[in-house]
């Protein structure tokens, strides 16, 4: 009985971890931030002005958050080149990876914007 009770208890576990909602830790960084990982996790890229290319970091984004005032457009390719994605302050992307944008490992450059608006760049998240 009792080892019975103990594999139900293991396997609620599993399954509450599995469907239930990852969250991630606040960053209080006031930067676009990156992390090579989904769900703010792994090493951080922090990222404070126009960059064309990210260096050692390249291709590596996995998540993202902008705490700045201003909105950043992501590119696939250095010097602000291909596939491009907008992100609007206080906005965040747990997986670049989804089926919604397949971005993961892609970034390679990043802009800031003068606007809070993503103007006629696409957003991540819903319009404009
Ligand atoms: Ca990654
Ligand atoms: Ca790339």
């Amino acid at each position: 009985m009792r080892r019975l009770m103990l594999t139900l208890a293991a396997g609620a576990v599993v399954l509450g971890s599995a469907a239930g909602p990852v969250r991630a830790e606040p960053i209080g960084i006031p930067y676009l931030v990156m992390f090579h990982d989904e769900y703010f996790r792994g090493r951080q890229i922090v990222v404070t002005q126009a960059t064309s290319h990210l260096d050692g970091d390249s291709d590596e984004a996995s998540s993202v958050i902008n705490n700045d005032g201003v909105a950043w457009v992501l590119y696939d390719d250095e010097s602000y080149g291909d596939r491009r994605y907008c992100v609007r302050p206080g906005e965040s992307v747990l997986d670049l990876g989804d089926d919604r944008w397949k971005f993961n490992d892609k970034i390679t450059s990043a802009l800031p914007l003068k606007s809070a608006g993503c103007g006629t760049f696409p957003p991540f998240h819903g319009n404009g």
